[in-house]
């Protein structure tokens, strides 16, 4: 399919585990701001809305109610893919990580290996992944896969082969952080050689690498990118984005630009095959 033929998925993470009101006071924490952050970014273009969920003190949280009562939220006025995070925090166990498959999403991020992340370790052994998979197939959930290195590609298609994953894949390749592969151009054709041809891939890059190789996963023809607080807080170097909506709206100019429609909601679901 020539690159520019199918409309652009854009996923917004409007908060992860990492991030705070430190590096950005605008960090929605309670249930109702993460609806409000991730109902004024589909208005602004996001069609697939990546959840974490934080306590009201901010520390992030596993608890099924806190994404249900976001989700509900955001449910009552809009319909976009609701994604909820199973890779969590680096301290979460895999059952902390998977509660939130009971809060009733349409998607969920999956790890398919380890790594180092920054100074910590993010741990996802293979039957937790196996069993992860498992436990999103057998709610309905459909997973993507998160790739951080070339092994978790090497991973994924391994357990495409052996049937623990379903075709045709939805990957999001996760360059620029620190233990992970890092943001150039050349680590996007490096995540996907390992996988098969019909694989549905979005790209995603921390901080500063954030605007550069989204373009360039644009350019390519990548199904989608994603954008955020979660991945970054800032529109420029030096200058904080508003909101996420702010970097939502940035990346759709860029992908017009660039000769991209973007997706809405239900093309979405037709492209990453969710109900
Ligand atoms: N917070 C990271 C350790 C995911 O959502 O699946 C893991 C993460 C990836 O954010
Ligand atoms: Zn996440």
């Amino acid at each position: 399919m020539a690159w520019d033929t199918h409309p652009l998925i854009i996923t917004v993470a409007p908060v992860g585990a990492e991030v705070t009101r430190d590096n950005h006071p605008g960090v929605p924490y309670t249930p109702a701001e993460i609806a409000a952050a991730s109902l004024e970014s589909v208005e602004a273009g996001a069609s697939v809305v990546h959840l974490h969920a934080r306590e009201p003190d901010g520390k992030p949280s596993g608890d099924p109610l806190l994404f249900a009562e976001a989700i509900t939220a955001i449910r009552m006025v809009a319909k976009p893919i609701i994604m909820v995070s199973t890779g969590g925090a680096v301290w979460m166990t895999i059952q902390d990580r998977t509660r939130a498959l009971e809060a009733g999403p349409d998607m969920c991020s999956l790890e398919t290996g380890s790594m180092n992340f920054g100074d910590d370790l993010f741990l996802t052994s293979r039957p937790d992944s196996i069993s992860s998979a498992a436990l999103a197939y057998g709610k309905g959930v459909v997973p993507e896969i998160e790739l951080f290195d070339v092994g978790h590609s090497v991973a994924a298609a391994r357990m495409l082969k052996e049937g623990h994953l379903r075709g045709p894949l939805n990957v999001n390749l996760v360059v620029g952080v620190p233990g992970g592969i890092d943001a150039v151009p050349e680590a996007i054709p490096a995540l996907l050689r390992p996988l098969p041809d019909e694989v549905r891939w979005s790209v995603t890059a921390i901080g500063r690498h954030q605007r550069r190789m989204l373009s360039i996963a644009i350019l390519l023809g990548a199904a989608g990118v994603r954008v955020g607080f979660e991945d970054n807080v800032y529109l420029r170097k030096g200058q904080l984005a508003k909101s996420n909506a702010e970097l939502v709206e940035d990346i759709a100019s860029v992908a017009r630009q660039l000769g991209r429609t973007i997706a809405t909601p239900d093309e979405a679901r037709r492209i990453l095959s969710v109900g």
